[in-house]
This record gives C-alpha cells, structure tokens and sequence, in this order.
C-alpha cells in the first residue's frame, strides 16, 4: 500500500483549508475522507472528482504528464497537463485508453501458481504467503546448490519508474548476488557511438526546435514514437523550417517532407560519409568551428574521399545528385538539426552509422547553438544519484556474470559463453515480456519449456511470458504507486502520484522486492523504504539539473525542468581530447576505424549472398502508434483501430510475388515464420519488407510475432540488439 492510503496520514492546517474550500457542492459526490486524505497528500481536488498527476512510465520519449480524475473511488478520466509544453494537454491514443487498462477484466489481482503444463495457461490461486515462499525456498534452495548467480532476473522498460524499475527491484538483486543482466535492447550502440564524438549523449531542448531553419529526421518515426514533438517541429516549419527525412520506409511526417531520402537498411554511415565528402570536397563546412573546437579533420577529409557519391549511391541505393542536394542544403542552412532516432542502431554496424552521422553537426558547426545540433537521446541528464538508488555497494562479488539479454534464449538453453556448464535455474521477470519483445523467440519459447527452471512473472497481465510462469504475481499500475520519472528527449522529472488503492491484491514492484528482501533475511534498512525516501536518496544527486528540483517542490509542482542551459554552449566536452573527435583513438582502440567508415549488415547481398539468394527482403521491424512495443494490445480500443499485424512492401516486390494488398502472407527465414496481412505501399523501399514490434504472440495468428524471425546476433557496440539486420522472404504460401 502507499503511503496516500494509510489510515492516520498527516494532514496540514494549508492543505486542510484548501481542502474545505474546494469541497463545498462536491461533498455529496465523494466521501468527505477521500477527499481529505488526498489533499494531505498534495493532490488537488478538482469540481468533480480527485484529480491527481501521474507520469506515463511507459518506454516512450514524451513521458507525458498525466491527470486522472477518480469518482467514486474509480478512474473515469485521463486527460494530458494542460500547462505542460510537451504534453500540452493530451496524452497520445493509448494514453488516453487507460481507465480500460487500468480496469481491464483480464488484469491478475493475485498470485498464482501454475496448474498445469508450462505455456498451458492453467493457474491456481495462492495466498501471497504462498507465493514469497515458494519464491524464496526455492531462491535459497539455488544458492545453497549453485549459487546466486544461478538467478536472472530479467527486466526491461514495461515501466521505467525510477524506484519501481530501477530503485527498488536492484538494490534486492545487488544484495542477492543474482546474475546481471546486460540491459541492451534498446539504444546502446547510438550512445557509444555518439559518445566517441562528443563525450555525452545529452541532447537539445525540443521546446527550442522552432528556431532551426532545417530539420532533419534520420531513422525516427515521430508519428508513432514521438508524437508530442511534432508540434515543435511543426512551429519551425511554420517559421519557413525545412524537412527532410532519411528513413528506408516513408513515416507519416515523412510523407510532408520537402526531401525523403530512402538508403537501403544498414547504409546511412556510407551516406553520411557521401555527404561529407561534398561538404568538404566544395569547402563548405564551418572552418573556424573545425579548427577551433574540433580534432583530426585532416583525417576526415582523407576518408571521405573513399566515399565519392557515385560509389556511395551503389551503396545505399540514394542517387548522387539527391546525395549532393541535400549536402548543399545541410551546410549552407542554419541553424539546422539532426535528429538521430535509436531503430537504426539495432543493425550488426548500428554503431558505426551513428558515428558517422554524429560528424555531421561538427563539420557545418552546429553545436552548441540556439536552435540548432545533434539530437539523440537524454539518458545524461538523469541526473540521479544512481548509488543511493540501487546500492551497488551491496554487491558482494562485482564480478558476478553478467547476461546479455539480447541472448536470452541461447542463455535459457546454455548456450553462451556464460551459461555453458553453469545453467540458469531461476528466471525472475517483471518490467518486460521477452517472449514476445525479444529475438529469436522460438528459442526463447523452448528455454521456458525446461522443467528444471524455475520462472516467476510479475506483470498486471497474464502476458506471452507469463504463460510460462510458475509463480504470477500480479502487478500494480503506475495509478496505484508513487514513483517519479524523467524523458529521454525533453528535459523534465515528473513526480508520479497514486490515483487510487491497488486493485485487488496487486502491488507495485517495490513493495513486492522489499518483502522479498525481508524473507531473504536481508537486514540493511534500505529495503524499509518507502517510495518518497527512494526518491528522495535519487534527487540528492548534487548534480546542478537538479537545483530547486526535491520531493516536496515536486509534490508541490508535479513536474520540474532541469536547470540546463544550450548543451555545449561552452563549447567543452567530455572527450580525451576535450575536443570533438572526428579522429577518436579511443574507437580505433575497440576495433573500429578511427574515423568513421560503412560495413556492409552481417545479414545481406554482400556479407551472406547464399541467404540473400533464399531470403532476399530486409525484415524491418519498428514501432507503431498502436502498442508500446509489447503494451496494449490486449485493449478493446486499440483492437478496434489495429488493422494487423501488417506488413509493409514495395508494390515491385508484391508484384514479383503476386501479392496484393490484404492478402495474408508469411514472413520467414530458418529462424521461424509468421503470419501477416500485406500492404502494398510505395513508402516502402524495394527489397525491403516492414511490419510493426510486437504484437502478444497469442493474440496474432499462428500464435507468434514478427520477432520469431529476429537474430539473437549482438551489434557492433553496446551489445546491442540487431532486430533490423534481418533477412526473410514473403510468400503466399512455404
Ligand atoms: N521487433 C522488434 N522488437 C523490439 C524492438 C524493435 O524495434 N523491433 N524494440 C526493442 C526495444 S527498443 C525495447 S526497449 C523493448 C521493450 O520491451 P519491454 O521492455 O518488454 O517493454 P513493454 O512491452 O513496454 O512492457 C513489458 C511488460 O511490462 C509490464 N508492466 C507495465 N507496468 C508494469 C509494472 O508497474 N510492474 C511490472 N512488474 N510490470 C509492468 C507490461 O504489462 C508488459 O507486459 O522491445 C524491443 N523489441
Ligand atoms: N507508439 C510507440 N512509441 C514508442 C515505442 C512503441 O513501441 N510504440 N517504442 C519506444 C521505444 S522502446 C523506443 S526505443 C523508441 C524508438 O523510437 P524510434 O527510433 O523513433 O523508433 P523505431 O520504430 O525503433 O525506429 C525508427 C525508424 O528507424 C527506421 N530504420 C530502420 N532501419 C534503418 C536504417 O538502416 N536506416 C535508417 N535511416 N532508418 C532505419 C525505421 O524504418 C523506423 O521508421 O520509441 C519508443 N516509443
Ligand atoms: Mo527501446
């Protein structure tokens, strides 16, 4: 239970007044200790219902503000902050589907054990007396005959509360000694990459966009991932702003673009390479900048000349004249933006694209301007005290192995490096649905198979994963805890309030890792803590984005800006060289070229002709507006409006298969097959086939998804995921 609804919460002679004066004709509505008890907690009462503010934790970029009105006792409407620049007012389609969420017959409100063969979908339910012990015998059971390290836990961003994916559930896991889990799905290979030029991964204010004169989106689909930002990119184009877009698939905002450059998958570090090399060759780049703030240009201009754009457009499929078009547009308007999206980087060279796009803004000296710059992602600014958070220092063996979650399934079946001779036997999952997000599912599906492995599933639903589990517990939503989150494109934290008490018996995953610790005979006082303490520990960070910025002022504001001011002004980073590196010894040293340089993708023409010959299609798989990867596809809403599972081909590729628009299809290569409904779109590039992450497994027909056909191979930094490194073919029938 949160603290909001213990009996006997203190309340203050200013919330007390506030309180009465806005009761007045609502007081029949709602009991007048409701009312009270949420105004000692800082939550504002509104005309017709308790209205309190929550912070969408899903895995987006926009983390928007929420406020719920609760009547009755019961959510009835969620609506977006008005007065927040980002959210302005409205959260996006799923946002605004969370009351059927939140409420949504189907979700677990206790625990349960499995009654029946794994993957059957049978449960019996049990006290969760039951279920911590069952849990924690068999946890010490594991230690005592292999070790804790014979434990994974296996999480991701299903919620990205900072006590509640991060703070609370790692401080238990640090004290246990579990296995590590290399956590790099996501964007690790664009971080590393950017990091080798710049030092940092922090990026511009999105409120300033209106500013730039040429936006520039490469590998983003802000109408699906990002939709609170198109309005800033809207503002500079209402300012005379251009657009343009380098994506191998037409996205909506795309589709108004005044250039849409469409390179083949797995070629932007030849493109950007082609650029620079007409930026240079025709001396357009900012001189003084490259001189002063700037290091090994001298090697640049040497390797761009092996990238001239008439080889390049053999390469990546761009004729030349758009090459030197849109280099001629880069450097000669300004400011200008390049917004670098993180679909692009899960490919086997994701890294090398992104540093070699990451030159781009140096070389034409936008950096460190108003209005103007690179734009990744913001994880630099969170700012967080991450030892206080998640103890590191309860560790006892730092060098416990570590998993690399992308590899999931071989781990389950033993068969990596790490795993081999030394099994896992317990998998603990919560924050994530690998079943149906991973790669290489299938394999994934026979590792939960093994009856000597032990799986617990923390989720609010019964998910493709949790069909495995022999422990369920059924998880709170964020309406039901505090915690407090941050985006990772706009620079605020938002504080997140409970609506309402947690459903049935369902807790948040804080609450659920505390009495684990407890049973565990885990002592530190740290796992007494409450949310706000969590919080708090996490604000304490000294870091200068969080001045002014504390529990209480947040309780107070619900959502703070951080003290930031143009990244790079001072034109200082955080390199060896304190300089930007167009030369980086540093990536020389990993094994890459210094510079920048194209690999062809491990999967293609080039490097696996005999493949390409049998699966000759690259099997694009990103976001669409419809789920949060693996979210919201069990909501009758959103069931409404789904027209797939989908996938997207060139009308010369479904003519080459006699293909039209609503057949069903499959997808396939020697990893898996799966079943998807065709549209025939000139958006989408020749040779390329796309169809949207990651409907449930059980709800799409044949009972799996588009990731049954993804590699579990690593990316070229980061260890990062190579969901876009994917050859298949389409056919009608195999
Ligand atoms: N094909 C393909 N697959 C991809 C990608 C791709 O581009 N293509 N992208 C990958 C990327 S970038 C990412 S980040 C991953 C994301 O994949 P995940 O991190 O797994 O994220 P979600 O699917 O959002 O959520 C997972 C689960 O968290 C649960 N959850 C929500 N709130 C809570 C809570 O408070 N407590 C608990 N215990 N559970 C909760 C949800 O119900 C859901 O079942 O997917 C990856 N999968
Ligand atoms: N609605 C919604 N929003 C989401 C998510 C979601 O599932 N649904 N997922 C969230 C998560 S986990 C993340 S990490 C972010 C991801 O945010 P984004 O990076 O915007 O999303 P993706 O869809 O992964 O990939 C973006 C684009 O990369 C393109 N792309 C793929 N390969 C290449 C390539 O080789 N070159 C170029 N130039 N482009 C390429 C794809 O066609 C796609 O349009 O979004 C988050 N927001
Ligand atoms: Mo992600």
């Amino acid at each position: 239970m949160s603290n909001l609804f213990k009996p006997g919460c203190k309340m203050t002679r200013r919330t007390f007044l506030a309180g009465s004066v806005a009761m007045g004709a609502s007081l029949t509505l709602f009991g007048l200790l409701d009312r009270m008890t949420a105004e000692a907690s800082g939550i504002k009462t509104g005309e017709s219902g308790i209205l309190s503010y929550q912070a969408c934790p899903r895995n987006c970029h926009d983390t928007c503000t929420l406020i719920s009105k609760v009547v009755d006792g019961r959510i009835v409407n969620i609506t977006g902050d008005p007065t927040h620049p980002i959210t302005a007012g409205t959260p996006c389609v799923k946002g605004h589907c969370y009351p059927t969420w939140v409420y949504h017959p189907d979700r677990i409100l206790y625990p349960m054990k499995r009654a029946g063969k794994k993957g059957e979908g049978n449960w019996e339910r049990i006290s969760w007396d039951e279920a911590y012990s069952t849990i924690t015998d068999k946890f010490k059971a594991i230690i005592e005959s292999d070790g804790a390290k014979a434990i994974l836990p296996y999480s991701y961003s299903g919620n990205l509360g900072i006590v509640n994916n991060y703070g609370g559930p790692n401080r238990f896991w640090n004290k246990l000694g579990a296995s590590k889990l290399d956590r790099a799905v996501c964007a690790g290979a664009g971080s590393v990459a950017t990091n080798y030029t710049y030092g940092q991964v922090g990026s511009i204010d999105p409120e300033t966009y209106s500013k730039t004169k040429l936006f520039v989106s490469w590998g983003v689909n802000h109408t699906a991932t990002n939709v609170h930002i198109i309005k800033f990119i809207n503002r500079a184009r209402d300012n005379g702003a251009k657009l343009v877009e380098i994506n191998p698939v037409r996205t909506p905002l795309g589709s108004q673009a005044d250039i849409h450059i469409q390179p083949k998958p797995g070629t932007d570090a030849a493109l950007a390479l082609g650029i620079m090399n007409v930026i240079i060759n025709e001396g357009l780049y900012d001189k003084s900048f490259v001189e002063n703030y700037t290091l090994g240009f001298d090697k640049l201009v040497e390797k761009v000349q092996n990238y001239p754009v008439e080889q390049v457009e053999q390469i990546t499929g761009v004729p030349a004249a758009t090459i030197v078009e849109f280099a001629r547009l880069y450097a000669t308007t300004k400011p200008s933006i390049i917004r670098v999206g993180y679909g692009m980087q899960r490919s086997s060279n994701g890294g090398r694209m992104v540093r070699a796009i990451s030159l781009l803004p140096a070389l034409v000296g936008m950096v460190g301007v108003d209005g103007g710059g690179y734009i990744y992602i913001n994880g630099d600014y969170w700012a967080y005290d991450w030892k206080a958070l998640q103890r590191p220092d309860l560790l006892a063996d730092s060098k416990v192995r570590s998993i690399n979650m992308n590899e999931i399934g071989k781990a389950l079946n033993g068969q990596t490096k790490e795993t081999e001779g030394m099994p896992v036997k317990a998998l603990f999952v919560y924050n994530s649905n690998p079943l149906a997000m991973s790669t290489n599912t299938n394999q994934i599906k026979q590792g939960l198979e093994r009856e000597d492995l032990f799986t617990v599933v923390v989720d609010p639903f019964i998910t493709d994963t949790g069909d495995y589990a022999d422990i369920l517990l059924p998880a709170a939503t964020f309406f039901e805890y505090e915690d407090i989150n941050s985006d990772y494109l706009g620079w605020y934290v938002r504080l997140n309030q409970p609506a309402i008490p947690a459903l049935g018996e369902s807790k948040s995953n804080l609450e659920i890792f505390a009495e684990l610790a407890n049973r565990m005979g885990f002592t530190e006082p740290c796992f007494g803590d409450t949310a706000a303490d969590i919080i708090k520990a996490g604000l304490k960070s000294g870091s200068p984005l969080f001045e002014g910025i504390t529990y209480e002022t947040l309780k107070d504001k619900h959502w703070m800006k951080l003290k930031l001011d143009i990244p790079f002004a001072d034109r200082k980073f955080k390199t060896p060289s304190g300089k930007i590196e167009f030369y980086s010894e540093a990536l020389g040293k990993a094994g890459f070229d210094p510079v920048a340089e194209h690999v062809p993708p491990a999967e293609g023409s080039e490097e696996t002709p005999e493949l390409y010959n049998k699966y000759p299609l690259h099997f694009l798989t990103p976001a669409t507006k419809h789920f949060i990867t693996t979210q919201f596809h069990n909501l009758p809403y959103i069931q409404e409006i789904y027209d797939g599972p989908l996938v997207y081909i060139n009308p010369k590729d479904a003519e080459d298969r006699g293909i039209e628009s609503g057949d069903w299809v499959y997808a396939f290569n020697d990893r898996g097959k799966v079943k998807l409904k065709v549209r025939v779109t000139e958006g989408v590039k020749p040779g390329v086939a796309m169809s949207p992450k990651a409907p449930w497994q059980k709800l799409s027909p044949g009972k799996t998804n588009v990731n049954a056909l993804a590699p579990d191979r690593l990316g070229d930094m980061g260890g990062v995921s190579t969901y876009h490194t994917n050859l298949v073919q389409v056919a009608k029938k195999i």
